[in-house]
């Protein structure tokens, strides 16, 4: 009830100031928990709120995955492994390496969120939480802006192995986990976190279209070659060979583009943005990022994982 109460009040705070609420402090993350009511069409794009059992702070839940289970997971394992030294980025490899030694990443055991989480925690202070499904594109991009990630704990059917429409923990284990252990790739998603927060309902739509372009399915240059670096493919055995094989299309990545361009959240892409390199997309994004019009300029302080709101006249 407190929680109801506490949520009526910020919901008529922000209609006032015509700024959508948003969390300023982590523990303010157990707001963001509105799921997407997705199959549904006679409740299409509408949210409901859940409010989930779990807060902050609380240990996550160790799941014993059954047989079948783990070997559906050993079977994405296996045949995405032999694809990565070929089709991954630098820094996705690096990663993975430091995953099998440390973090139990095997073909016959699928990794505990909470050992992940640690291990991450350590490299650039990204941390996992469970989420029960589907968040709205507000929650879920606000989470990024306190370097936390959201992570669904079930595992697709075994009946397909290498696509999933939806995301499970091998897209989570196989696809996110390892970019974000790298810096630079964990400033560009917490970046497009901070850009989100207060944004208009058009600005977070834009910011999730870019988010899916990128983080899920963004490709980069490195050597002179191709390689992935989005968490859709690289979880995606049947994807991950498509988006490298030259039948999709490609353009180069620019935000303004970027953004608007329709997305297929079904099947593969029909279309992938390439990016010269990480860092270069990070300084794209940030320039795009500067230009949407807010009465407040937000500052994310990484002592006390606080966002200070800056008033600009
Ligand atoms: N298609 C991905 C997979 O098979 O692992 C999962 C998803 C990525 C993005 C949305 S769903
Ligand atoms: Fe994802």
């Amino acid at each position: 009830i407190t929680t109801l109460k506490r949520v009526a009040k910020d919901v008529k705070a922000s209609r006032e100031d015509k700024v959508p609420w948003f969390p300023r402090k982590i523990q303010d993350l157990d707001k963001c928990h509105h799921l997407i009511t997705k199959y549904d069409p006679s409740l299409d794009h509408d949210t409901c709120h859940i409010f989930s059992l779990r807060y902050r702070g609380d240990p996550l839940p160790h799941i014993e995955y059954t047989a079948q289970e783990t070997a559906t997971w050993g079977e994405v394992y296996r045949k995405l492994r032999s694809l990565y030294p070929t089709h991954a980025c630098t820094q996705y490899l690096d990663a993975f390496q430091q995953l099998e030694k440390h973090c139990g990443y095997r073909e016959d055991n699928i990794p505990q969120l909470q050992d992940v989480s640690r291990f991450l925690k350590e490299r650039t202070g990204f941390q996992l939480t469970p989420a029960a499904g589907l968040l709205s594109a507000r929650d879920f991009l606000a989470s990024l802006a306190f370097r936390v990630f959201q992570c669904t704990q079930y595992i697709r059917h075994f009946s397909s192995p290498m696509y999933s429409p939806e995301p499970d923990c091998c897209h989570e284990l196989l696809g996110h986990v390892p970019m974000l252990a790298d810096k630079k790739f964990a400033q560009f998603s917490q970046d497009i976190g901070l850009a989100s927060l207060g944004s208009s309902e058009e600005e977070i739509e834009k910011l999730a279209t870019l988010y899916w372009f990128t983080v899920e399915f963004g490709l980069c240059k490195q050597n002179g070659l191709i390689k992935a670096y989005g968490a859709g493919l690289l979880s995606s055995y049947g994807e991950l060979m498509y988006a490298l094989s030259n039948e999709p299309e490609y353009k180069p990545f620019d935000p303004e583009v970027t953004a608007v361009h329709p997305y297929q959240d079904q099947a593969f892409q029909p279309v992938y943005f390439i990016a010269e390199n990480l860092e270069d997309a990070r300084v794209k994004l940030q320039n795009y990022t500067m230009k949407i019009k807010k009465p407040f300029a937000l500052h994310y302080d990484p002592f006390t994982s606080r966002i200070e709101v800056l008033n600009t006249p």
